[in-house]
């Protein structure tokens, strides 16, 4: 047995709950859309659109990242691209997909064309998994089309890597080696009731019940030798749905629904899948934020087994999310961006500390699940903050809200928003083994307290 399961299990045999899972949705920053997860190296990454708030469309403006090794606590890496780094789009920065290849990452993405005034394709590439990325070509991988949306890349045992997009339709193209170009012609998928559950758009007949349709939003992967096809189906509010075949290139054939429409508050889901520390988890997104609705969406995730024959059951939204599949280590400098839940605060990116948590008023919190503090428990408690008025008190509490005091960070006045100043203070209670840890903002009612760019246990 390791020392971390030694820990669990001394921690279940003294009769604690595990507190392990964390809820959807994922992110509570700000509204992310139309995830597309990619496991790089021990990390898994989520690739996601961001809905402006207040918007009456999908004015959307960026792209953004975060990632996790644990399943429950999320890091948010920022914006890594957005429209204005390509000089050819001017709007709608939607569903994004990124893939590896010889140590280089390329971000597919759909974006409005000034070329064409439709939409467009795009392919940018950075040298990180959290960017930044530039234009790759400097012009659109596929343009000229309102069809033009939703890229999803996967790249085959043979080394050829496929493209897929589009709504209504569904278009493919074989990608070249450099993953910036492509070799012969855009191919468009003739959709088909056995392949698809409903002929393409333009043969479906008015007032005829379909079995399925597809409608946009495709995931392209393989398992186990099976080439899968996930999309929003059925037109909107969207349910998702998916196809599977022998060959990359089809014919699929509809293998049915994978999540049922139900009241999401998003008349769109968007889904990414992806297997990660032995586990599969199936990505989607709902209007369930507060705030939340149809143009102001955000990410869930649900774990899943695939049946015996590689096909589908049936995955519900929860509110619950997904158990952890590892524990955070307290004890080294972990980014104040990094949580399970949080209340009230916002992140924001610069240049010197990269992002960090803004906007911390009076009763906001931020949680981590499934902190393990080994056998001995904390010493000291310490953050990077900075403030331009008074600063306020952070309250480090394990299990709930108001549960034990760990430790009680004054934060001062600093000088500035980023003049930032590591503040340490004893550890008041011996808290061994795995804890839900709470930091408890607290401070003047009414103004912004202070920001944090990283914490510290000893
Ligand atoms: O996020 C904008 C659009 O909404 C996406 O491109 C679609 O898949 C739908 O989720």
């Amino acid at each position: 047995m390791n020392k971390l399961c030694m820990y669990i299990a001394a921690y279940v045999i003294a009769g604690n709950v595990m507190p392990a899972s964390a809820d959807n949705p994922v992110v509570q920053t700000c509204y992310t859309t139309d995830p597309a997860p990619m496991v790089y190296g021990d990390r898994l990454y989520v690739y996601t659109g961001h809905d402006e708030d207040k918007a009456d469309f999908f004015w959307m403006q960026e792209w953004r990242v975060y990632s996790t090794d644990d399943m429950v606590n999320w890091t948010d890496h920022g914006s890594p691209l957005a429209i204005e780094d390509f000089s050819w789009g001017d709007d709608r920065a939607w569903a994004p997909q990124c893939v590896e290849r010889n140590g280089r990452f390329y971000l597919y993405v759909p974006i409005h064309s000034k070329l064409s005034g439709t939409m467009a394709i795009g392919v940018a590439v950075g040298d990180s998994p959290v960017g930044p990325f530039k234009d790759a070509i400097g012009k659109p991988l596929a343009d000229g089309s309102w069809d033009y949306i939703d890229p999803t890349v996967f790249i085959d045992d043979d080394g050829q890597a496929y493209l897929y997009w589009g709504n209504p339709e569904i278009y493919y193209v074989k990608l070249n080696d450099d993953m910036i170009s492509y070799s012969g012609e855009i191919m468009k998928v003739e959709q088909t009731v056995e392949g698809f559950g409903a002929p393409g758009p333009k043969l479906r007949k008015e007032g005829e019940k379909y079995k399925d349709n597809y409608t946009e939003g495709p995931w392209f992967y393989k398992r186990n030798g099976k080439y899968y096809l996930l999309y929003a189906a059925g037109g909107v509010p969207e349910h998702i749905a998916y196809s599977m075949s022998d060959s990359p290139e089809g014919p699929w054939e509809y293998m049915g629904e994978i999540m049922p429409l139900t009241d999401t508050g998003s008349f769109t889901n968007h889904c990414g899948v992806v297997d990660y520390k032995g586990k599969s988890y199936f990505f989607y997104h709902t209007g369930k934020l507060p705030g939340g609705g149809g143009f102001a969406r955000s990410v869930a995730v649900e774990q899943f087994e695939y049946n015996p024959d590689g096909t589908f059951p049936v995955i519900m939204p929860t509110g619950k999310g997904v158990p952890a599949v590892d524990a955070l280590n307290p004890y080294g400098r972990i980014e104040a961006e990094t949580m399970a839940w949080s209340q009230g605060v916002s992140t924001e990116p610069n240049a010197f500390t990269g992002v960090y948590v803004s906007d911390v008023h009076d009763g906001d919190y931020i949680r981590l699940a499934n902190v393990n503090f080994m056998s001995g428990g904390p010493k000291t408690f310490g953050a990077s903050v900075a403030s331009a008025l008074r600063g306020g008190t952070i309250e480090v509490r394990i299990d709930s809200l108001d549960g034990p005091l760990v430790a009680t960070l004054e934060v001062p006045g600093t000088g500035g928003w980023e003049n930032w100043k590591y503040l340490e203070t004893p550890a008041v209670a011996e808290v061994p083994g795995l804890h839900d840890v709470y930091f408890l903002f607290k401070g003047r009612k009414g103004p912004k307290l202070f920001n944090i760019d990283y914490w510290h246990f000893k």
